[in-house]
This record gives structure tokens, C-alpha cells and sequence, in this order.
């Protein structure tokens, strides 16, 4: 499998941590999206919608969509990441829907804004309250993370592998502290203490 990718990319990590937890080797390719690579007629016939990353499987097949590309291998690998019960399946969907709406757009989007010169005077004005929902959303996973080792109970599940990428680089950039944040910070600890960990910087 190749992955379409541009390394910086929580969205990317997330399915990197996921091929490092199952085991799945994949080949990296890498693109710089501060440059338009994704927006190339071979990249848009792969993703029409311009954006890593994108999983390339064997047969040459095409996902695009960090969290279905999650749930694509989530299922193809049988992993128990999602599990079976109809309730905690529905929770880890919960925090995927969630992560899109509530999170990402509040803590990736300002991340990449001030740390890759991307601030325009239409950023800057949205900036604040971004960091309001933004806090809203840490303090959600917060609590939560006060009386659950990880996101859906006690075990890891998709929603941890999906949260993390983005949470743990959430102080790049000078918008969040996650010292406000102290049951964030055990679960990140926790997560780097396993064995298949990998960091953001490696494929
Ligand atoms: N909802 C998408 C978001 C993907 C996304 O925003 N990708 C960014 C990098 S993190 C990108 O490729 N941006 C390049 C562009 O929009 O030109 C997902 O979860 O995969």
C-alpha cells in the first residue's frame, strides 16, 4: 500500500500509527501541500478533493478521509481498535464525527496557520474563537480522560489512534498549553509508552 502523505500532516499520522499498530508495512509517498502538490491532475484523480492523505492499495484503489481510511483498516484487518458491541462502536464513531466537527478544525487548522506562514486577515479574525472552541474541545477530552484511561473506556480504540496525532502537537504553533490539560497529558504519555508507537516524524 502507498500512502499519499505530506509528514507534518496529523491527519496522515493517524493512519501511520494505525499500519504501525497492526503491523502493516506501507510505502511513503510524501507531497508538500504548501507548494499545491495536491492539486496536481494525477493527485486530484486519486482525491478530488485535493488533500492528503490518501491510502493507494494494491489493486490501485483509492481512500481518501483520515477517519475511513481508519475504519477501512480497522475492518479489513479485523482489528479490535473497533470493536464489536453496537454501544462502544458507536462511541468510537461518536469521537470520529466528532474530531472532524469540534476538534480538527479548532486545533489542526490554527496549528498549521502559525506555524507554516498561512495566516491571511480572514485567519486572524476567526483565530480567537477558534481557540475558544478549541479549549472547549480540549476540556471535553480532558474530562473524559479524567475517569477513562482512554477515550472509550479502558482499552485504546480508533477514536485514541484518530485523537492523539492531533492533541499531542496541539502547543505547536503558541495557541493551546496542554499543562491546562493534566489528564491529556497522561493519556499522551501513555500512548508513547506503547510498544508499536511511532512518532509523528516517521512513516
Ligand atoms: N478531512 C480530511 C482533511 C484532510 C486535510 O485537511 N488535509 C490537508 C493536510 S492535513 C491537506 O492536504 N491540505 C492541502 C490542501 O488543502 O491544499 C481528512 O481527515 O483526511
Amino acid at each position: 500500500m502507498i500512502l499519499h502523505d505530506f509528514l507534518p500532516s496529523g491527519n496522515g499520522y493517524k493512519i501511520r500509527l494505525m499500519c504501525a499498530c497492526l503491523g502493516l508495512k506501507i510505502t511513503l509517498k510524501e507531497y508538500d501541500i504548501t507548494q499545491g502538490e495536491t492539486h496536481t491532475p494525477s493527485f486530484l484523480a486519486m482525491n478530488p478533493n485535493g488533500k492528503i492523505p490518501v491510502l493507494e492499495l494494491d489493486d490501485g484503489q483509492c481512500l481518501s478521509e483520515s477517519n475511513a481510511v481508519l475504519l477501512y483498516l480497522a475492518e479489513q484487518y479485523k482489528s479490535a481498535l473497533l470493536p464489536t458491541d453496537p454501544i462502544l462502536r458507536a462511541k468510537v464513531y461518536k469521537w470520529l464525527f466528532w474530531e472532524q466537527y469540534s476538534h480538527e478544525p479548532n486545533i489542526a487548522s490554527p496549528r498549521f496557520w502559525l506555524t507554516h506562514n498561512a495566516m491571511t486577515e480572514l485567519k486572524e479574525r476567526m483565530l480567537p474563537d477558534r481557540i475558544q472552541q478549541g479549549h472547549a474541545a480540549l476540556k471535553q477530552m480532558d474530562t473524559t480522560l479524567a475517569t477513562h484511561a482512554f477515550l472509550v473506556g479502558d482499552s485504546i480504540t480508533l477514536a485514541d489512534i484518530c485523537l492523539f496525532p492531533y492533541t499531542h502537537v496541539a502547543e505547536e504553533g503558541g495557541a493551546y498549553q496542554l499543562s491546562e490539560y493534566p489528564n491529556i497529558l497522561r493519556w499522551i504519555r501513555d500512548i508513547e509508552a506503547l510498544d508499536w508507537f511511532i512518532p509523528i516524524t516517521q512513516a
